[in-house]
């Protein structure tokens, strides 16, 4: 473990119920330490075009589309019941995404740019001053469908995340977001947006399918100094047969996936970053847990003024599904 990711006294204990004292850079650059040594940073890059040029849409535009409901069938609703997540294609235009590129390459332009680990995190870029990154994250075309695949009235935002896996970034190691987000509720959901194709080599984003697949990986311990969870989740599916969609995703394509689904990502081996506008709902009425922990990371800068025990209702967490 690099002990310069990890606080001397996280390092010097394996628990986790301590709070994150670091960024959220940090956060990310030791939970990807986490993942599994053997499918580490790639040597050779495979060639990949940037997207192709379109004409970027106005501020107008683009807060049309994304105010405009998605026609979500009940199949799409079935099948997330069933599997813990689901992918839905041509939810937005190749221009609104070609804005979200274009403003997330500006801003890490303008930023620290990636932690050690090659994976640049930005979260509350809605509250940034960039208006196109508060459209993407307020979106009730995309919160609406949050809402609709929980089967609740109205969801709340809890943050969003901006991600760009760097060219050569490692591997993102099984987890489950119940795991780090101090919900004290089931129903949360996050959209991954990938702000271009992702093609195998670039490592699309993984699921274990099966609403209840996370008990397959229940008996594996925790730890937050070594692969050995990465290691053991991954075997566990592997020992009870679980189907895991490792699918490409289309340009237009995003997925939702349950904060119970396990997910994970292969290393970015290509020559352009993997960028993902990524959002996190929760739905309207649910509680902090009692006890955040150091897996929890930065909750509070998310939810600040948010009590441990009590109903999520800060104006970081607005209604976004209407
Ligand atoms: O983008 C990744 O590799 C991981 C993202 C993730 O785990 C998430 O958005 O829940």
């Amino acid at each position: 473990m690099d002990s310069r990711i990890l606080s001397a006294e996280h390092a010097r204990e394996s628990g986790v119920d301590r709070p994150w004292e670091q960024t959220n850079e940090d956060w990310w650059d030791w939970y990807l330490s986490l993942a599994d040594a053997r499918d580490g940073a790639p040597t050779e890059l495979v060639a990949v075009d940037p997207p192709d040029a379109v004409a970027l849409p106005t501020l107008d535009e683009l807060r049309e589309e994304l105010a405009t409901p998605y026609e979500l069938g009940s199949e799409a609703v079935e099948r997330f019941e069933r599997d813990g997540y689901v992918k839905l294609r041509d939810v937005l235009s190749p221009g609104a995404l070609a804005a979200g590129r274009a403003e997330v390459l500006r801003l890490a332009a303008a930023g620290d740019g990636p932690g050690r680990s090659g994976f640049l995190s930005m979260d509350l870029m809605w509250r940034s001053g960039s208006e196109v990154l508060e459209l993407f994250a307020l979106s009730p075309r995309i919160g609406r469908i949050a809402a609709d695949l929980l089967q609740v009235a109205e969801v709340r935002l809890y943050h969003d995340n901006v991600l760009s896996k760097e060219p050569g970034c490692g591997r993102t190691p099984w987890h489950f977001d119940a795991h780090h987000f101090p919900i004290a509720s089931r129903d949360v959901v996050t959209s991954w947006v990938p702000l271009q194709a992702i093609p195998a080599p670039m490592g699309p984003l993984a699921f274990a399918a099966g609403k209840d697949v996370w008990k397959t990986a229940e008996a594996v311990d925790f730890s937050s100094t070594d692969d050995s969870y990465d290691r053991g989740v991954a075997e566990a599916f592997r020992a009870a047969d679980v189907q895991v969609d490792d699918s490409p995703f289309a340009l237009g394509e995003i997925s939702f996936h349950h904060s119970w689904c396990f997910h994970y990502a292969r290393p970015n081996a290509t020559t352009q970053p993997r960028m993902v506008h990524a959002s996190t709902y929760f739905a309207d009425g649910a509680r902090l847990v009692d006890e955040p922990t150091m897996v929890s990371g930065d909750w509070q800068r998310f939810m600040p003024g948010a009590r441990p025990g009590a109903v999520i209702d800060t104006p970081l967490n607005p209604i976004v599904s209407r």
